[in-house]
């Protein structure tokens, strides 16, 4: 849209203010409903990503917010574009990550009529984001859309949706942009502090657990700083490995689904558990078995951006409302303890994860997953990104590889399936001198395997690892424990992936041996080209530990006994 005197269409006030809050990619699939924001783009600089599937763009939004602590961005159309949307914004809100998702919306003058694609978006998204907005006052674009970046990075960040009726996108407006945003930092008090020392220099057994999001680089060196000033274990939570340097001589390891039963045992003898970051949530806190709900049988320290989650779930002798890295950074500045009496804690949990994680174990078939990530570990370089969905594939992962840098593990924790591969080409966009490695399930890659377009559309060389078992392995798992022998609605008869890859013009190939990995992973890389690695896993290894046989024969010892 061309200008008209000094006054800006509210679409073009939009992208402006976009701009002006250092937004540098955007994602989306087009539609009607928004075509004056599309031609605003045109002569802006920001990188749009036009993908194939709303599910993919906001996932890409998402993984953006995940691993920059900055608002993604994500647009998409009214009705059909905003349902397909939704997954992204489920994971946001359970992964607590900053997002904005705008929609096209019908006009003003069409609304309350069940138009054509009209959704109440205040009743669709008002459990999951954190804040819902239909922008009726084109005037009112500069201000409602900074607020928008202030929303979804508040305390604990999560998703943020923003309803552009069609009719007010052309409106002109002769409103300035906003002032650029900054995500507002929370300090811990001096007090609460020097709390914390006391009840360090009380406590026989401490452990600490990192998760949650409002991490950095420099918050992650300064939390490893205070670990080894107190010696203190520390373990990650679900998919927050990469808080962490598995290789750091206080990590104790990863507290998620299958963790080391040492250091299971370790947090639940602990005397007293500082939580930074996280919520401890059902599946690190083991089916909310670990820590006694409402009131911790330890002493229990909860360091959390938002002061909601304090007190929520788990009654905290000390709640410490600070974002992470702040909190680290004084944490780091705290004077040592004369004596600990846990010496040696650190060290000796440091001991036990290395061994758990250090040898993969047999398993039948073979590819052994266990191996593939050993190589990885070993081959990859610190910085590369790991991205996975859900399914039991990703056990290997969490047990095997070893995260060495922030923000280099773009994970769900929300669990939902198909988001290694639109994770994968939004790092792989961000940063295109990175190793993008996107590791996925049979069933898991499906879901969004079509991204593999938009990575080749971009240009964008991804390693993707589909690990084909043939089955919803994960529920067919649960299906053996719980209906044993009633294989139901489990089973998947697969293409070809290698050639689903060749046919979108990217690299393929099949790996049914260990031994091939490793060259399949050099000639992806050489090829240049976005890849598929078809890896034939034996759906008998369901685990690392366990099979779907020995599985069903102890489920149906136990209907027996
Ligand atoms: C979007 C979504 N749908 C369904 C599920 C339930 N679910 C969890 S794991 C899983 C199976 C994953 O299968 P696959 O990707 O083949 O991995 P595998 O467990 O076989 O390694 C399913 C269906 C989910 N977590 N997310
Ligand atoms: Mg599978």
């Amino acid at each position: 849209m061309r200008p008209q005197g000094n006054l800006r269409t509210a679409a073009e006030a939009l992208v402006d203010q976009l701009v002006v809050n250092d937004v540098q990619h955007v994602f989306c699939v087009p539609g009607e409903s928004y075509l004056a924001v599309l031609d605003a783009f045109h002569d802006r600089d920001i990188a749009v990503t036009v993908c194939r599937q709303e599910g993919g763009a906001a996932m890409m939004a998402e993984a953006v917010g995940k691993a920059t602590g900055r608002p993604g961005v994500c647009f998409v159309t009214r009705g059909p574009g905003a349902t397909n949307a939704s997954p992204g914004i489920h994971i946001a809100q359970q992964d607590s990550s900053p997002m904005i998702l705008f929609i096209g919306q019908v006009g003003r003058d069409q609304k309350e009529r069940e138009a054509f694609q009209e959704v109440d978006y205040r009743a669709m998204f008002g459990g999951m984001a954190k804040w819902v907005v239909e922008i009726t006052d084109p005037a009112r674009m500069p201000e409602l859309v900074s607020r928008a970046f202030y929303e979804a990075t508040a305390g604990r960040p999560g998703p943020v949706v923003v309803a552009l009726p069609q009719d007010v996108l052309v409106e002109r407006i002769a409103a300035p942009p906003a002032p650029p945003f900054a995500p507002v930092d929370i300090a811990a008090g001096a007090a609460d502090l020097a709390r914390l020392r006391e009840m360090l220099a009380g406590a026989q057994r401490p452990v600490m657990l990192l998760g949650g999001s409002r991490w950095t680089a420099e918050g992650c060196r300064a939390i490893a700083d205070f670990a080894t000033r107190f010696d203190l274990p520390v373990a990650t939570t679900f998919r927050r490995a990469h808080l962490f340097d598995a290789l750091h001589p206080c990590y104790a390891g990863d507290l998620g689904i299958g963790p080391n039963p040492k250091l299971l045992a370790r947090v639940k003898d602990a005397d007293l558990v500082l939580l930074v970051g996280g919520r401890l949530g059902e599946l690190p806190s083991q089916g909310y078995e670990l820590i006694d709900i409402p009131g911790p049988q330890m002493s229990f320290v909860h360091v959390h951006p938002g002061v909601q989650e304090l007190g929520k779930v788990y009654r905290p002798h000390l709640a410490i409302n600070a974002t992470p890295a702040a909190f680290a950074a004084a944490a780091a500045g705290l004077a040592p303890l004369d004596r600990v009496p846990w010496a040696g804690a650190a060290v000796a949990a440091h001991e036990d994860y290395l061994a758990w994680s250090e040898t993969p174990t047999e398993v039948p078939g073979g590819v052994n997953l266990g191996q593939v990530m050993l190589w990885l570990r070993d081959t990859l370089p610190a910085d590369s990104f790991v991205t996975n969905g859900a399914g039991n594939y990703a056990g290997w992962i969490h047990r095997f590889y070893r995260f060495r840098r922030f923000a280099t593990q773009v994970a769900p924790i929300s669990g939902s399936m198909g988001y290694a591969v639109p994770a994968a080409v939004a790092m792989k966009r961000l940063h295109p001198d990175r190793t993008v490695v996107s590791i996925n399930g049979d069933g898991d890659f499906l879901m969004n395997g079509q991204e593999l377009a938009t990575a080749v559309q971009y240009g964008l060389p991804i390693i993707v690892l589909v690990c084909d078992n043939g089955i919803y392995g994960t529920i067919r798992m649960h299906q053996e424990r719980e209906y044993p022998g009633r294989v139901s609605a489990t089973t998947l008869k697969n293409p070809d992936f290698a050639a689903y890859a060749r046919a979108f013009g990217g690299f393929g190939a099949t790996v049914a041996a260990t031994a091939e990995f490793a060259p399949a992973f050099r000639a992806a890389q050489e090829s240049g080209l976005p890849a598929i690695l078809h890896l034939k896993i034996d759906p008998e290894a369901i685990t690392p530990t366990a099979t779907l046989q020995g599985i069903r024969a102890k489920a149906l010892a136990a209907q027996g006994a």
